[in-house]
């Protein structure tokens, strides 16, 4: 089998899909591109992107221009959390979510959360606090974005007091996204009150051996 994935590893979209292959130890080829990021960092401080994404070759495959998209022995699919969803379905459905309807459905649910309620606010605070120049950060988005994260947060941590992973008490493909935001809150040191179900998720799932994909805190910091 051969799998190319077009991506950055800053982008936490395409850390979802590097830690599922983690999770399936399959092995793929990285080609960096991105319009909005390079080597040096946010096109935002001058830095040259990796690009491909606006050629009309990737736009073929993913008309979107965005990143991820994954090849598997000529299966093209770009959605982030599609790519996940389908990794699970074929290589470890047991593994992914027990081979549940139910299970899936819910860790699903928590992935269509994750990215209307966490990526956005956190998305604003990384531009705002790190990768932009300081001239061009808005401290009340910088505001709004926490407030925002705090909220959802606390959804979250009920969550946690409920069951050990976010959709079960086994770990499932629902918490291919939460390792992801956990890490990369926690690296932020954003103020806020203690998450204490939060937190000891957060040590579960980084003991994972598949973390180690994304634990480079270059990957989340990067300006
Ligand atoms: N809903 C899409 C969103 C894709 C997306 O916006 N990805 C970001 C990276 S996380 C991107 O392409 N940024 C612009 C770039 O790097 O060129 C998904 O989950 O795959």
């Amino acid at each position: 089998m051969t799998i190319r994935l077009w991506g950055r590893p800053t982008s936490a979209r395409t850390q979802k899909v590097l830690l599922a292959l983690a999770e399936l130890g399959l092995d793929y080829e990285l080609i960096l591109a991105s319009g909005t990021m390079g080597a040096g960092g946010h096109v935002a401080k001058g830095n040259q992107p990796f690009g491909i994404v606006d050629t009309p070759e990737y736009r073929a495959i993913n008309p979107n221009g965005t990143i991820p998209t994954i090849d598997i022995d000529g299966f093209v699919l770009w959605e982030s959390n599609a790519i996940v969803q389908y990794l699970g379905m074929t290589y470890d459905a047991a593994k992914f979510y027990a081979s549940d309807g139910k299970i899936f459905a819910s860790a699903s649910r928590w992935m269509l959360w994750e990215n209307n309620e966490l990526i956005s606010p956190m998305h604003n605070y990384v531009k705002h606090t790190i990768r932009f120049p300081a001239a061009q950060r808005d401290p009340d988005i910088v505001t709004a974005a926490r407030e925002a994260l705090i909220a959802a947060w606390r959804i979250v941590d009920d969550q946690l007091a409920r069951t050990s992973h976010i959709a079960d008490d086994a770990w499932t493909l629902g918490d291919i996204p939460m390792t992801i935001r956990a890490h990369r809150w926690f690296l932020l040191d954003v103020p806020a009150p203690p998450f204490p179900n939060l937190e000891r998720y957060y040590k579960s799932v980084a003991a994972r051996p598949s973390f180690a994909a994304i634990a480079d805190p270059a990957m989340h910091l990067a300006g």
